[in-house]
C-alpha cells in the first residue's frame, strides 16, 4: 500500500531543509562566542529587582504556556475526534453561554491581577534609591563609556548638565575643589549587597545602559540627567555594560567592563584612587584659582 503522504516521503521532501536547519543549529554556538550568558534562556540575574522582574516573566510565562497546552491540546483532539468519517453526521451547536461567561471572565482577572502586579513591582523598581546608595555618575559618548566616582569628600561633584561637552564631560565647575577630588574610571566598579544610584548622561547622542544579567535596560539622553535607576547586586562577578541603543557605526563596540566585587574589595581599589585625587587637590587650588579668576 502506498500512501502519498507517508512520514518517510515528507522526510525525503525537506531533507534539504532539514539538513540546513541542523547545520546552523550546530554552528550556533560559535556565533554566540562573544556572549558569556547562556543564549538559550535568560541570562543569569544578579540583582534584587532582577529577581523580581524574572519572577513576574516566570508567572507569564507558565501561565501562557499552560494555556497554549490546553487550548491546542483541546484543539487538537477535537480535530481528530470529530474528523469526517463514514457513518458520523455533523450537527450544528449553538455553543453554551456559561462556557462563554467563564473564558471571558477568567481571563479577564488573570490579566488584571497581572497588570496590578506589574504595575506594583514597576513602582517598587522606581523608587527612589536608598539614602545609603552609592552615587555613580555614568556618561555615555561616541562610542564608549565612563564612570564619576566621589571622592574623599564622599560627595561628587555638582554638575550642570547644560555645560557638558567633549570638553567637560561632567559638565562640573572646575573651579569647584570637588571637581578635582571626583574619581573618573572606564570600569563600573559596585560593591555587592549595597544599593548603587546611577546617574546616566550621554554627551552627543541618545545612548543606552544596558545589563542583562541586572536586568536593567536605561536611555541616557543628551542634555538630561537619568537619576531613577538603581540597583543591588546579589553576587559577585564581571560583567558588561552593552549600549542598546543603535548610535552611530562603532555602536557595535560601545562596551566597558562590570565588576561586582565584596565592600573589602571595593574599597581597596577605591580608595587609592580617591587618595591620588585628594593631594593636588589642596595643593594645586592656587592654578585652579588662576585659571578661573585670572
Ligand atoms: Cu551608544
Amino acid at each position: 500500500m502506498t500512501t502519498r503522504f507517508s512520514f518517510p516521503s515528507i522526510l525525503s521532501r525537506f531533507a534539504g531543509w532539514i539538513g540546513a536547519a541542523s547545520l546552523l543549529l550546530l554552528a550556533s554556538p560559535a556565533f554566540a562566542e562573544q556572549r558569556a550568558g547562556n543564549i538559550w534562556g535568560l541570562a543569569p540575574c544578579v540583582t534584587v529587582h532582577g529577581e523580581k522582574i524574572d519572577s513576574l516573566f516566570m508567572i507569564i510565562f507558565w501561565l501562557t504556556a499552560t494555556v497554549f497546552v490546553l487550548t491546542q491540546g483541546t484543539y487538537i483532539y477535537f480535530l481528530i475526534a470529530y474528523r469526517k468519517r463514514p457513518g458520523h453526521k455533523a450537527f450544528y451547536s449553538h455553543g453554551s453561554n456559561m462556557l462563554e461567561v467563564i473564558w471571558t471572565t477568567a481571563p479577564t482577572i488573570v490579566f488584571l491581577a497581572l497588570a496590578i502586579y506589574g504595575n506594583r513591582l514597576w513602582e517598587e523598581i522606581h523608587r527612589p534609591a536608598p539614602s545609603n546608595s552609592l552615587v555613580i555618575d555614568v556618561s555615555s559618548y561616541q562610542f564608549g563609556w565612563e564612570m564619576r566616582y566621589p571622592g574623599v569628600s564622599g560627595q561628587l561633584s555638582p554638575i550642570d548638565v547644560r555645560k557638558i561637552s567633549d570638553d567637560n564631560h561632567w559638565g562640573t565647575d572646575p573651579a569647584n575643589p570637588l571637581t578635582a577630588q571626583d574619581v573618573v574610571t572606564t570600569e563600573l566598579v559596585v560593591p555587592v549587597g549595597r544599593p548603587v544610584h546611577l546617574l546616566l548622561h550621554a554627551r552627543d547622542v541618545i545612548h543606552s545602559f544596558y545589563v542583562p544579567e541586572f536586568r536593567l535596560y536605561q536611555d541616557c539622553v543628551p542634555g538630561r540627567t537619568i537619576g531613577w535607576v538603581w540597583f543591588q547586586a546579589t553576587r559577585t562577578g564581571n560583567f558588561q555594560i552593552a549600549c542598546n541603543q543603535l548610535c552611530g557605526t562603532g555602536h557595535y563596540n560601545m562596551k566597558a567592563p562590570i565588576r561586582v566585587v565584596t565592600e573589602e574589595e571595593f574599597q581597596k581599589w577605591l580608595k587609592p584612587r580617591q587618595d591620588k585625587n585628594a593631594a593636588p587637590a589642596s595643593s594645586s587650588s592656587a592654578p585652579v584659582a588662576a585659571l578661573t579668576h585670572p
